[in-house]
């Protein structure tokens, strides 16, 4: 369970790969992110996930940073060793709770993807995996929450140094071929990027 499915290739070469079904706990990037709450306790989907994979000393990083820093708002991202995981960090960011489309959810939502970017950055991590975040417990439409994941995941990449590749873990073929479509209208309006689609 670890399907290739698409990718596409971006000028500098630098490549965003879809795969699913998928889990993003068994993935060996330089960091996974977590879909996480502002509260950074841990949750279902994702997070309940992430931590149970990862084992307790995540979840003690996470409550030093909220009594240091305070919650973490959403479209924010703060960062946490692996713990157990075979990814050397956890990126942990809080996506909007959708109601609706007219809160700045698609703000938000792209937020999060460049702010787990850049701090990847920051750390000068070469490789990364997303899941799909707030199309879970937190409602927001997959088709819509896709074509943003996917614009700015992409647009990060293209002006990026260390980080070369982005993967997109999703955990359904509803999902997943959500994601797929996403990359294909993306490539379609955008000729500078070249998309690899698995033959089945
Ligand atoms: N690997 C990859 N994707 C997964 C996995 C996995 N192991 N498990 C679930 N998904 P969600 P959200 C998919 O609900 O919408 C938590 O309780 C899932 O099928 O995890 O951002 C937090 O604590 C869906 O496609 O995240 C927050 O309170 C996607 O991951 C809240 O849920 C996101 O679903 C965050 O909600």
């Amino acid at each position: 369970m670890d399907e290739f499915k698409a990718r596409i290739i971006l000028p500098n070469s630098r490549t965003v790969e879809f795969r699913g079904p998928a889990d993003i706990t068994e993935q060996q990037t330089d960091a996974i992110v977590n879909a996480a709450n502002s509260y950074l306790i841990g949750g279902g989907g994702v997070d309940g996930a992430i931590h149970r994979a990862g084992g307790p000393s995540i979840l003690d990083e996470c409550r030093q940073f909220v009594a240091q820093h305070g919650q973490l708002p959403a479209g924010r991202a703060m960062l946490t060793s692996g713990g157990r995981l075979a990814a050397r960090y956890v990126i942990h960011t809080v996506g909007p709770i959708y109601s609706g489309g007219e809160s700045k959810e698609s703000e938000l939502l792209a937020s999060c993807y460049r702010e787990c970017i850049r701090l990847a950055e920051q750390h000068r991590m070469e490789s990364i995996s997303f899941p799909s975040i707030s199309t879970g417990a937190y409602g927001y439409p997959v088709h819509q929450a896709a074509i943003i994941a996917v614009g700015s995941a992409v647009g990060e990449l293209n002006t990026a140094s260390s980080l070369k590749y982005v993967r997109f873990v999703l955990f359904d073929i509803a999902t997943r071929n959500a994601y797929v479509s996403a990359a294909e209208k993306l490539v379609q309006t955008k000729n500078k990027y070249r998309l690899e689609e698995a033959s089945s």
